[in-house]
């Protein structure tokens, strides 16, 4: 059966040490000892559980403070049971590396969003404790890693978190088949260049044996950047360092389009679905789903909105705006500006287009469930997806995948890595363009039915097709493989 066998002969799958910033599980301290934990179905996970070649343990951050070493077995116990690994972080690491270098420098340098003014000069002075705060935290993830690795097994790591991470387990064990995926853009080496640790960072991730993106534009940034600021030979298939090759390339993500199909079928997905239909009978629907960030441009679209209202005085009872936007980093001061700046665009307008019996935009700063988000997903006309840049965005692809009855349209910024995939069938915009994002909204509450229809029969094959599990598989394989040949390279 082609799989290899334990000593009892039984067959065993290959281990895939999934390696993240965060675990995905919630973990909340219930005595000194004992701790309750709760699994997050996000799309990693499922997209993982479907490798079934592979089996993964996941080994991050469990998001908590756990300074005492009774608190620190009893988690790891308890962690052990959904295979996560647990890598203890103190307040201070977190600070530096994780609100610092994670999400002050990389997430908006990779987004191409300037620091605001105020903080540029600060970040400049600090830039190196936190940069050595980084490279501590990557090597506290080496170092677990490398006590459960066992031979054969593959690791992944994932994400701007942990760029340093493949050099660290390189360092270990030049064997160890280590993959590095990155969820944001990697952005032009224009911008890479900027970075005080530009060349540390990418030598690296070149240690690692296979580096991916979500698109094709993102991995040829990455290779310019290797060629112009390290002076390396870029040629088709990645990257060359003294004999060695990475491999670079692009793995589009998707997510588990049936699950997101499937919810729809149950009864209390159908009963909200129902009472949503009823509480806006007579209106077409416009949603839009964020984490409540900055490169989501959410000012940006509620704006744009209101360009729309401004010019469509006969869609004013006609039309609403439902935005969904989950808080996250809510200890950043930039975050709680933002949270602020949009509570005030939303209310300007309401207060300016509202009636005494309706207003223009919902706005909800809370998460929803997955049932309570596929039954908005399924009675949105119109989903806006304005994102200033965005490594792919899966909220455009739940749309769709929960449209299929209504065949709605999708507004999709062009700056999403998701236009490469779903453009054909989308209204791209560019979101820094209020005026023209208008103009969209008023083209796809006008769209004609076989339209609708035909863009939507484009993605939804899409998103059907490729899916997370298909992302995960093709991803792992292509690293089993990579290794046996840079290998052969090496020894040629
Ligand atoms: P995110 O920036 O988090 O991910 P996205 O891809 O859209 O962005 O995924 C967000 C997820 O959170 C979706 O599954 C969505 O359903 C959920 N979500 C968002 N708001 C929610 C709300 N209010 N309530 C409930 N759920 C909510 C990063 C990158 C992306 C990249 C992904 C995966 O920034 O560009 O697509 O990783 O690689």
């Amino acid at each position: 059966d082609g799989c290899e066998r334990g000593d009892a002969g039984k067959p065993f799958r290959q281990r895939l040490l999934v390696v993240a910033n965060r675990l995905p599980v919630s973990a909340v301290r219930k005595g000194e000892d004992s701790w309750s934990l709760e699994m997050s179905a996000g799309g990693l996970v499922s997209a993982l559980l479907g490798v079934k070649e592979f089996e993964a343990r996941w080994i991050g951050w469990a998001g908590v403070n756990v300074p005492d070493e009774i608190g620190q077995k009893a988690l790891t116990k308890a962690l052990a049971e959904k295979r996560c690994i647990p890598v203890f972080l103190d307040e201070e690491i977190v600070h530096q590396y994780y609100n610092g270098y994670c999400n002050n420098i990389l997430w908006p340098l990779f987004h191409y969003l300037g620091l605001p003014q105020e903080d540029r000069l600060a970040t400049t002075r600090s830039f190196q404790s936190q940069f050595a705060a980084y490279q501590k935290a990557n090597q506290m993830f080496a170092d677990v890693v490398n006590k459960h690795y066992e031979e054969g097994d593959v690791v992944w790591c994932h994400d701007y978190h942990l760029m340093f991470l493949p050099q660290c387990l390189k360092n270990y064990n030049s064997k160890m088949k280590v993959g590095w995926f990155l969820h944001t853009p990697f952005p032009s080496s224009e911008i890479h260049r900027t970075l005080p640790s530009r060349s540390e960072l990418l030598h690296a991730v070149l240690a690692a044996d296979l580096v991916g993106f979500h698109t094709y534009d993102y991995a040829r940034h990455f290779v310019s950047a290797c060629t112009r600021i390290l002076g390396l030979e870029g040629t088709p298939e990645g990257v060359e360092n003294q004999g060695k090759l990475t491999r670079v390339a692009a793995f589009p993500i998707g997510i588990d389009s049936e699950r997101f199909i499937r919810a729809l079928d149950l009864p209390q997905v159908k009963k909200h679905i129902k009472e949503l239909q009823d509480r806006f009978e007579g209106r077409k629907v416009m949603l839009g789903v964020d984490r409540l960030d900055m490169i989501k441009g959410i000012p940006q679209k509620i704006l744009a909105f209101e360009k729309f209202l401004e010019e469509n005085r006969d869609w004013h009872d006609k039309v609403v705006l439902l935005q969904i936007a989950v808080p996250t980093r809510t200890d950043v001061p930039e975050y709680q500006k933002l949270t602020s700046q949009v509570h005030e665009i939303v209310g300007r307008i309401n207060g300016r287009f509202g009636t005494l019996t309706a207003v223009p935009i919902h706005h909800l700063d809370r998460s929803l469930d997955l049932n309570a988000l596929c039954a908005l997903y399924a009675v949105t006309d119109v989903a806006l997806v304005t994102s200033l840049r965005d490594g792919m965005n899966l909220v455009s692809y739940e749309f769709v995948a929960c449209q299929d009855n209504k065949k709605g349209v999708l507004i999709l910024s062009e700056f999403a890595g998701a236009a490469q995939s779903l453009g054909a069938g989308a209204i791209l915009v560019n979101p820094w363009n209020i005026t023209e994002v208008a103009a969209a909204i008023a083209k796809a509450l006008n769209m004609p039915s076989a339209e609708r229809e035909k863009r939507h029969r484009h993605n939804f094959n899409h998103v059907k097709t490729h899916t997370a599990q298909e992302w995960a598989e093709t991803f792992v394989s292509e690293l089993n493989d990579t290794v046996v040949e840079a290998q052969l390279r090496t020894k040629q």
